[in-house]
Parts: structure tokens; C-alpha cells; sequence
């Protein structure tokens, strides 16, 4: 059995040194993973909570969740930031052609998911856009960061690593990274692939061709989407990301498809139409997730000093 993360001030001694290691490990992956997008001259920008438009999280072969936090403010209605991707793709089409955001995101996840381990109602997000990027030169800097962390972690998190005993837990990934195309994931472990492919690799691996929310880029020639999930050995999905839609007609129709409310996306709509999005790609990394995977944790909760375990309200 699992064992759920518990609060700060239950942990027993011997517990909180393990999370003030967990920490060491966090703050070193948050200084590589920042200083490596400044150095490339992404622009940092701060996350906002408050909106009338969020990610709809739907339709999304992953999401499972319960309910959507909306409330009134100034006669008007907004949402708690699900993630960042229509403030990322309107900031990059503007002002920022490389950004990203360290962005809080709330989703409150079925209370079933607190046994995944892999699940919390309010959890972090490395978000990042680029003008006019492919989906192979996003997939190439994640390469670089992904395997560059690790190195540096193990340097640079040595006395910690080592008393998590991860010190030898997480090897530096090889690159180029294995991509495989989901409908060949589906033929070989059938449509719960995404809980066998963890097991079954030992470096991490891109997925492809995954359907998903209107702003993912479909290929209407092949109907391919061409996003990508970067999954972890051992735990699973880490990243998701996409090139994206950018034409009016594509987004609306998609949306029409999904059932998704135009009047929620009123701006990215209008900018759309006026030709004023640009295209771009990009992706975000989940970063209790891949500290969770770095130190070996069971549950993602166990990573965050304040748990957000699905179903599990604590007072802080
Ligand atoms: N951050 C993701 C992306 O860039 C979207 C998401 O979190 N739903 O594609």
C-alpha cells in the first residue's frame, strides 16, 4: 500500500530531514532548469491564478477531474490557472518569443488518483513557448535539459542524492530519446499503454500523436497531432507538449468538435481571426514530477512541503 504524504508537523524526525533533502534536490534542479532557459534567452515571466480563460483540460485522454474552481470577481467570472497555455501562446505571439513561467496550476483530480502516486490537486508547472520552434527543436532542448540536470544533480545535489540513496538511482539519460507513435504503444499493450510503458523502458521516451485540446497541432492531411509526452522509467508522463494550432478556422472548429464553450476563449479567438497568433511549440514540465522521479519518491505529494494529495485536504 502507498502510504499517503503526510503534513509537516506529523513527520517524524527521521521524515523531515528526508524532505529537507528533497528540497536540496529541488532547489539545485530549480536553479539548472531556469538558469539553463535564461542562458538560451527565454524570457522568465511570474504565473498568474485569476482568469477568465484557462486551459479546458478537455478533451484530454488523461484528465479526471472533479471539479473546475470559478468564482466572481468585479461582476466578472474567472477560473484558477488549470495551466498556462492560452497566457503562453498569447504572450509568445506578442511580446516574449521564448518564455516560460513557473506556474502554479490547480486541478482538482478525481479523489480515486490519490493512489497513483503520481496526482495532486495543485502542483507546479516549468511552462515554456517558443515562436516559430518544431516539435524537434523543443524535443531536442528538453533532451539536453533533462540529461544536463542529472548531471549536474549529481555534482551538485551529491550529499543529498546520497541520503535519499538515489545517488546511483537515476543514471544521465541518453540522447537522442526513443519516440514512439501512440497507435503503435496501443498495438503493443492495448489502450492502458500508459501505465505498462513505465515498466517497460529504462531511459526516458517520447510519445507522439496523442489527441487532445484544440490548441495541439492536428495535421489535417494525415490527422496526426503532432504533440509529444515525455515519460520517465519507472513513473511516467513528466512533460506534455505540442506545436500548435494558430489559424482561426482550426481552433473553432476543433473547439465546435470537443464541445469546448467559445465564450471562454473569447481572446485567443479574436486574435486568431485577426491573424495575429503566431505559430509556435512548446511543452511544460510537471516539477514535483520530475523531482519525484530524481528522488525516488512513491508519491508526488511526499516532493511538495505543503501535500495536495487528491481527496486529502489538509490545513495547509
Ligand atoms: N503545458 C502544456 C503544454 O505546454 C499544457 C498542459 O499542461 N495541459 O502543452
Amino acid at each position: 500500500m502507498m502510504r499517503t504524504p503526510r503534513p509537516l508537523e506529523s513527520l517524524t524526525g527521521k521524515e523531515l530531514t528526508r524532505k529537507r533533502s528533497i528540497a536540496g534536490v529541488s532547489t539545485r534542479t530549480l536553479l539548472y532548469l531556469t538558469g539553463t532557459l535564461a542562458a538560451r534567452g527565454f524570457e522568465w515571466l511570474l504565473p498568474v491564478v485569476l482568469s477568465k480563460s484557462t486551459d479546458p483540460l478537455w478533451p484530454d485522454p488523461g484528465a479526471s477531474i472533479e471539479k473546475r474552481v470559478e468564482t466572481d470577481i468585479y461582476g466578472e467570472t474567472v477560473r484558477t490557472t488549470q495551466s498556462m497555455i492560452i497566457h503562453k501562446l498569447v504572450a509568445c505571439s506578442t511580446a516574449y518569443p521564448k518564455l516560460f513561467v513557473l506556474s502554479p496550476n490547480v486541478r482538482i483530480e478525481k479523489r480515486e488518483r490519490r493512489a497513483t502516486g503520481w496526482h495532486s490537486y495543485e502542483f507546479t508547472q516549468l511552462d515554456f513557448e517558443v515562436r516559430d520552434a518544431s516539435s524537434g527543436s523543443v524535443r531536442t532542448l528538453v533532451e539536453s535539459a533533462v540529461s544536463g540536470l542529472v548531471r549536474d544533480l549529481q555534482k551538485s545535489a551529491r550529499a543529498e542524492l546520497e541520503s535519499l540513496g538515489r545517488l546511483r538511482g537515476v543514471k544521465v539519460p541518453e540522447t537522442p530519446f526513443r519516440a514512439y507513435d501512440r497507435e503503435t504503444l496501443v498495438d503493443r499493450y492495448g489502450e492502458g499503454w500508459e501505465h505498462e510503458l513505465p515498466g517497460a523502458i529504462r531511459n526516458p521516451v517520447w510519445v507522439t500523436n496523442i489527441p487532445r485540446e484544440f490548441y495541439d497541432f492536428e495535421d489535417p492531411a494525415t490527422g496526426k497531432w503532432d504533440n509529444y509526452d515525455l515519460f520517465v522509467p519507472e513513473r511516467g508522463e513528466i512533460l506534455s507538449g505540442a506545436r500548435r494550432e494558430w489559424e482561426y478556422s482550426r481552433m473553432a472548429s476543433k473547439m465546435a468538435r470537443d464541445g469546448v464553450r467559445k465564450e471562454n476563449y473569447a481572446l485567443i479567438l479574436r486574435l486568431a481571426r485577426e491573424g495575429r497568433l503566431r505559430p509556435s511549440a512548446g511543452g511544460g514540465i510537471g516539477v514535483e514530477r520530475l523531482v519525484s522521479w530524481v528522488v525516488g519518491s512513491r508519491h508526488v505529494g511526499e516532493v511538495q512541503p505543503f501535500p495536495k494529495v487528491p481527496g486529502v485536504v489538509y490545513e495547509l
